[in-house]
């Protein structure tokens, strides 16, 4: 039998601070508009709240280039702030989680400045190397597409897998590991329930030597989940984690279920458990710049391997780098509100850990961006610049960057019908949707059948039931594009239906009570487009 932890059960809600609420009117989100949203997040029914980063930061990468781990961007409010929303949130029974950004630091942390003052000390702390034959030294590729060698004068280069204000650290330095080891000892002695680990599984390379030629991430094969990086994360858990009552999740870019599953076993002892991106990537080819028509078959194809290869899985259809999913996976039209619902219930009847985005409980939609001075995030910026290079016509560069940047995600959470969504009073940094007049908290609070009150439904049933919390899983046949699962414990068991397609579907009729369903309680041998139910068997 498999131990319980509060980690498995609790649902986490991500918060993007920059985007939840702005509580002075400078028109970014920030810890005391979090602290005033913390009676909604419990009325939701989330445990666990996962902030994106606040640390100072320069802002190339919104918070993911940290220039001080141990302190509060003055955007966001002070440390008095932080402490106060810690305190708060427990007060409530709601822990809070870390980003943790430890591949990379911004190039204005001061381990950085000093590295490139020239002292050999925090230079060890990166990746300074001499050019090779009058080129970069190495050919690998980066993350944001364009080189991942920046020159910093006489034919020397440092590297950076992300933006070149991102330059990378230097993991086989043991003073490395010491500093970080401080960093997490000092959020974990405030009180903090974990850690949410960025790119954790690339952050040891082994060699800088240059990598079998590819579409993207040529060099991957030397940094991919080395063991390096396995040693790293067994002597984090030794060291600190151990000691403390907390859980961690590592984002693993590129992982196939095996690294996964070695990332996350519990005798190894490394991380709790990982977000794939297998299942986020079946609407690509390659890379996510290429996108082909979403078939709703592909998705649970992979959400159902990864649900049957890993332990405990990490289970999520939003977060912060990736378009919302009604928009992608559903219909943003006349069938948004069905579908959020469907998807939202998908995700909440998988086993493992469910990640809820904040906006995804309401069903917000993709942003209707019209060109990229509409567009903040650095990723977008840099493929352009590189598709530029390639000699890529504008409209194409557009096109692919149209539909997947990632301020989709980041554009204002939507708290009332009001012109800025009452996210803020003043200018707000990205464009709040103009679909905030019916798309927003406010009006779902006035509704019993509305995506928020099928969330809450949502949650308070998983929260009463063993099987959907602990259950086995095991996948039902079905007609292409429906995914019918049971989830089965000792005293109980469910079968969830899901209609992932915009067309009626006949499927064998699953005799029961309905729990929840999203066209009410008809338990018929059709399922309507987007239908979703969850029918207690037995
Ligand atoms: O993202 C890692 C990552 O590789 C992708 O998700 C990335 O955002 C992109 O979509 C690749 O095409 C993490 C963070 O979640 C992201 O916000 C940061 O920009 C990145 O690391 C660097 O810290
Ligand atoms: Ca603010």
């Amino acid at each position: 039998m498999m131990q319980k932890h509060w980690w498995q059960n609790g649902i986490v809600y991500q918060i993007y601070p920059r985007s939840f609420c702005d509580s002075n009117g400078d028109g970014i989100g920030d810890i005391p508009g979090i602290i005033s949203k913390l009676d909604y997040l419990k009325s939701l029914g989330v445990d666990i709240l996962w902030l994106s980063p606040v640390y100072p930061s320069p802002n190339c990468d919104n918070g993911y280039d940290i220039s001080d781990y141990c302190g509060i961007h003055p955007d966001f409010g002070t440390m008095e702030d932080m402490d106060r929303l810690i305190a708060e949130a427990k007060a409530r029974g709601i822990r809070i989680i870390m980003d943790l950004v430890i591949n990379h630091t911004s190039d204005e942390h001061p381990w950085f400045k000093k590295a490139l003052a020239g002292d050999p000390e925090y230079r060890d702390y990166y990746y300074f190397r001499k050019g090779k034959d009058g080129k970069v030294p190495n050919n690998w590729g980066s993350f944001f597409a364009g080189d991942v060698w920046e020159p910093v004068g006489d034919d020397e280069y440092y590297l950076h897998l992300f933006a070149k204000k991102q330059p990378d650290l230097n993991w086989h330095n043991p003073k490395v590991y010491d500093e970080i080891c401080d960093v997490l000892r000092f959020w974990l002695d405030k009180g903090i329930a974990g850690f949410r680990c960025d790119v954790i599984n690339i952050i040891y390379k082994n060699t800088l030597a240059d990598g079998k030629k590819q579409l993207a991430l040529t060099g991957i094969e030397h940094y991919l989940s080395t063991e390096g990086c396995h040693d790293i994360l067994q002597r984090l858990r030794k060291d600190v984690l151990s000691k403390y009552d907390c859980f961690t999740v590592g984002e693993t870019v590129m992982v196939d279920t095996k690294m996964a599953g070695d990332l996350c076993n519990r005798e190894r002892g490394e991380l709790d458990m990982v977000f794939g991106f297998e299942h986020m990537e079946c609407d690509q080819i390659g890379v996510k710049w290429f996108k082909v028509p979403y078939r709703p078959q592909k998705l649970i194809d992979r959400l159902d391997k990864w649900q049957r290869e890993i332990q405990w899985a990490a289970n999520y259809l939003e977060n912060h780098d990736q378009p919302r999913s009604v928009s992608r996976f559903g219909d943003e039209g006349g069938m948004r509100e069905v579908s959020a619902k469907m998807l939202g219930g998908l995700n909440l009847c998988l086993r493992g850990t469910a990640y809820i985005y904040e906006g995804q409980e309401i069903g917000m939609t993709n942003y209707p961006f019209r060109s990229l001075d509409d567009i903040e995030d650095v990723e977008s910026h840099t493929v352009n610049e590189t598709a530029r290079k390639m000699g890529m016509w504008p409209s194409l560069r557009w096109s692919l960057i149209r539909k997947t940047s990632r301020d989709h995600a980041r554009t204002p959470m939507q708290w009332t019908g009001d012109e800025l969504g009452g996210f803020t009073t003043g200018k707000p940094w990205l464009a709040v949707n103009p679909n905030c007049s019916f798309i927003n908290v406010a009006a779902e609070e006035e509704r019993a059948d509305g995506v928020l009150s099928f969330y809450r439904e949502m949650i308070r049933l998983r929260r009463s039931s063993n099987a959907l919390q602990w259950g086995d899983y095991r996948k039902l046949s079905s007609p292409k594009d429906v995914y019918i699962f049971e989830r089965e414990a000792e005293d109980e068991k469910v079968t969830v239906l899901c209609n992932m397609s915009r067309k009626e579907k006949r499927i064998d009729p699953v005799d029961g009570e309905i729990l929840i369903g999203n066209y009410g309680d008809e338990n018929g041998a059709v399922l309507k487009p987007y239908e979703f139910r969850v029918v207690k068997t037995s």
